[in-house]
């Protein structure tokens, strides 16, 4: 039985959070904008969350250490993150772009995936629609986004990074392969930087290569992933445009002034994250079951630990609770910790439901 093809749209907004600064401040505009830890004159500690285009010709990216970033761009803006408003103005654009589609995925706080397949005859008709919405992000945002659009959401993914920003990619599914094949493997979704090392070491550059290479090796080296790297870098994925939840999971993170090995303090500093993911969560009426816990230490080594509950829950002391004691371990190893972060995932829509417990 032959499959449906599908029409898959990917939206991602350009450079969201400064995009939302320079909105609100007309002034900023033309300057390097740097969104994220405080720099304190390049002794700051954190990260960049994200930077505007002027502020990435200095190279100051997201995930950057912000003393970096202040070194290597000290005319920039700096300016703390502002949750709220970033969540207000992303609720907003999704609420336009869900209209264009029967099937809608939010993907984080500025992507989106849109399955046009009952919207549109053709890629054509796709790309018609893909201008549209974007003129209406344009019009009632005043912000500009990138979009792809092809047979599967990976190709779209892809798509979407592939010009920005105002970026339009429309990559039919006889062109997927050859699209994808000249890409670093690294843009593939779940390539990570160590999946990356890993392919790098056995001679695989690019997406091109990975399609090349004998399926049953990558198989005995990476397992069930093999199989999907396979596929994928064929530019084959089956997974569908999900319409369950909105987003996927809500977190904060915190660096320390200065590392610390003093239990209290990082409690305290957990307890607090907990407190802003938990006013996020019943801001958005989402109710969640998972909670991860991360922790950096000095030397950069970074863990994470999960607990799914069996109940769904947005109360800040369930979050307390299981984030303290999936955190514990870490704080018995003398070791002094950077960074901790929360996260919570699994959401169920909380419209009608109650917390059970
Ligand atoms: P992205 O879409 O990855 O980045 P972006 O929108 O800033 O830039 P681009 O034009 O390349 O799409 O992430 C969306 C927002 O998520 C971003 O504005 C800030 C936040 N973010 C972080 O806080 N930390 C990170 O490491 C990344 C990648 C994003
Ligand atoms: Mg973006």
């Amino acid at each position: 039985m032959s499959e449906k093809k599908r029409i898959i749209l990917h939206m991602d907004m350009d450079h969201f959070y400064t995009a939302v600064e320079e909105r609100e401040h007309p002034e900023y505009r033309g300057k390097p904008v740097v969104v994220g830890a405080d720099p304190k004159e390049g002794k700051g500690r954190g990260v960049v969350s994200t930077s505007n285009y002027e502020a990435r010709k200095a190279g100051v990216k997201s995930g950057l250490p912000i003393s970096r970033a202040w070194k290597l761009c000290p005319e920039a803006i700096y300016l703390p993150p502002n949750f709220p408003l970033y969540i207000r103005v992303s609720n907003e654009i999704m609420e336009i772009a869900r209209k264009y589609a029967d099937k809608f995925e939010q993907w984080g706080i500025d992507e989106a995936f849109l399955d046009l397949s009952t919207r549109v005859k053709d890629y054509a008709e796709a790309e018609a629609l893909a201008r549209k919405l974007k003129r209406e992000v344009k019009e009632k945002e005043n912000l500009t986004c990138s979009i792809g659009i092809g047979p599967n959401k990976l190709v779209a993914k892809v798509a979407s990074d592939y010009q920005k920003p105002h970026g339009l990619t429309v990559v039919k599914e006889k062109e997927a392969e050859a699209f994808l094949a000249p890409l670093q493997v690294r843009k593939l979704l779940w390539v990570g930087r160590k999946t990356e090392a890993k392919l790098k070491n056995m001679g695989i550059q690019i997406i091109g290569d990975l399609a090349s290479y004998d399926p049953t090796v990558l198989v005995a080296t990476f397992g069930a992933m093999g199989t999907q790297m396979h596929l994928s870098a064929h530019g084959i994925d089956r997974s569908e445009v999900e319409t369950r939840t909105k987003v996927k999971s809500v977190s904060h993170e915190t660096t320390f002034e200065e590392d610390t090995d003093d239990a209290a303090t990082v409690l305290t500093a957990l307890d607090d994250l907990a407190h802003e993911v938990a006013k996020q969560v019943v801001e958005q009426k989402l109710f969640f079951k998972t909670v991860t816990v991360k922790v950096r230490y000095q030397n950069f080594e970074t863990h994470t630990r999960s607990q799914t509950l069996n109940y769904m829950t947005n109360r800040l002391q369930h979050l307390q609770k299981t984030a303290r004691k999936l955190l514990e371990p870490y704080l018995k190893t003398d070791r002094k910790i950077r960074l901790i972060g929360v996260r919570v995932s699994n959401f169920v829509k909380g419209d009608k439901q109650k917390t059970l417990v």
